[in-house]
């Protein structure tokens, strides 16, 4: 049955690629991309009972503070990486697929602990279920960053067949959610609005797509004038849309001149290493932090000073005192009195704040309970 869903997706991908693009096949395309998305979709929902699903042992559980998920080729030196960064030694060959499940470790960095996984490599057509590409993309999926490590010496090859392969399981890199206020409702039918008239989509094109989907009653709201067909069908499916955070990663760059170091150096949201030789792997870990977006909190008791050595560490999509609360103990919100802050979020210090104040970076918070 499986085969039968990828068959299709083939058709379509073949239908789009000799349509020509234009106001009058406009209709038609936007329809395609979205039945291309939901066969997508059911190929990813398995059949109940059947047991392809998952690997057996490849689900590891998330510890630490954020994961971190290796994706890449086969041999582009993810296990070797991973043996640099972290204690976690992952078998290490000069021939592909080497790695044959996810293997887990854990780097230590500003006090935080960053789960790093080793996968499989993948190759084109993982996402339809090459090798364990399936799992891969799919334990990707729950990462929150993807550091994709590709080979120096193959530049051009890898990374436009990774993207694809992860944007069909519905991972979007680097990209913020679309700006629509998408609403399925039970009657009044479909109700279309917007702050600024869109320039790639227009109103005959989603009453087209939501008739194509079914969906007979909802409130669209565009609030971007740059959406897209792709976009609109993004929050569709929002569901299953996972929107992540991708680094770039050369690695062997001890094989390539310095010249392409440098050109690959200058291309965004990218590092360049080689792990072998350890080149690199301090600025990697630096930018991994950035991307992750972490920050640091020295907690206190009052009269005595924080101790440096042992941050508080919160995501900053986490970032208030509430959650400096939750991470010291569950209970401790409710018996929150005020918090005072010292350093970059203090007005002035220290500043006297309460649950929804926003910290920043290395602040020094000494949180009052009621006794
Ligand atoms: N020149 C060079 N070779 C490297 C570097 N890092 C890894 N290698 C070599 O590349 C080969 C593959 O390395 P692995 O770490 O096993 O690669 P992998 O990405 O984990 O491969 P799979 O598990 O098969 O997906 C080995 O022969 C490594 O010695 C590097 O920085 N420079
Ligand atoms: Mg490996």
């Amino acid at each position: 049955m499986a085969i039968g869903i990828t068959e299709k997706i083939t058709q379509i991908q073949e239908e789009l690629a000799r349509t020509q693009k234009n106001k009058a096949t406009e209709y038609h395309v936007g329809l395609l991309k979205g039945k291309l998305a939901r066969y997508r979709q059911q190929l990813l929902e398995p059949a109940p009972g059947s047991s392809t699903s998952k690997g057996e042992g490849f689900e590891v559980s998330k510890s630490g503070h954020a994961r971190v998920a290796l994706i890449g080729f086969p041999s582009v030196g993810k296990s070797s990486l991973l043996g640099k960064i972290t204690n976690t030694k992952s078998e290490i060959a000069a021939y592909a697929f080497t790695t044959l499940t996810s293997v887990p470790g854990v780097l230590e960095y500003n006090g935080a602990e960053i789960q790093i996984l080793d996968l499989p490599g993948i190759i084109q057509g993982a996402s339809e279920g090459k090798g364990r590409g399936r799992q891969v993309v799919s334990t990707a999926k729950t990462a929150d960053l993807v550091l994709m490590v590709l080979d120096a010496t193959k530049p051009e090859e890898q990374r436009a067949i990774l993207e694809r392969e992860l944007e069909s399981v519905g991972i979007r890199l680097n990209k913020e959610p679309p700006n629509i206020y998408f609403k399925i409702k039970k009657t009044g039918g479909v109700k279309f609005s917007y702050t600024n008239p869109p320039k790639y989509l227009s109103e005959k094109m989603v009453m087209h797509l939501l008739k194509d989907y079914k969906i007979h009653n909802a409130d669209v709201l565009i609030r971007d004038e740059n959406v897209t067909v792709e976009d609109m069908i993004d929050v569709i499916h929002a569901d299953h849309r996972s929107y992540i955070k991708c680094l770039y990663c050369y690695n062997k760059c001890d094989a390539v001149s310095l010249e392409e170091v440098d050109r690959l150096a200058h291309m965004p949201d990218t590092v360049v290493i080689s792990a072998s030789m350890e080149l690199g792997l301090d600025d990697l870990t630096e930018r991994i932090w950035a991307d992750l977006a972490m920050l640091r909190i020295y907690t206190k008791r009052k009269g005595e000073l924080p101790d440096f050595a042992e941050p508080t560490v919160v995501r900053s999509t986490h970032n208030t005192i509430e959650d400096v609360c939750d991470t010291i103990h569950r209970d401790m919100k409710n018996k929150f009195k005020y918090a005072l802050v010292w350093g970059v979020s203090a007005k002035h210090s220290p500043q006297k704040c309460g649950l929804s104040h926003k910290i920043g970076d290395e602040d020094v918070v000494c949180i009052f309970t009621k006794t």
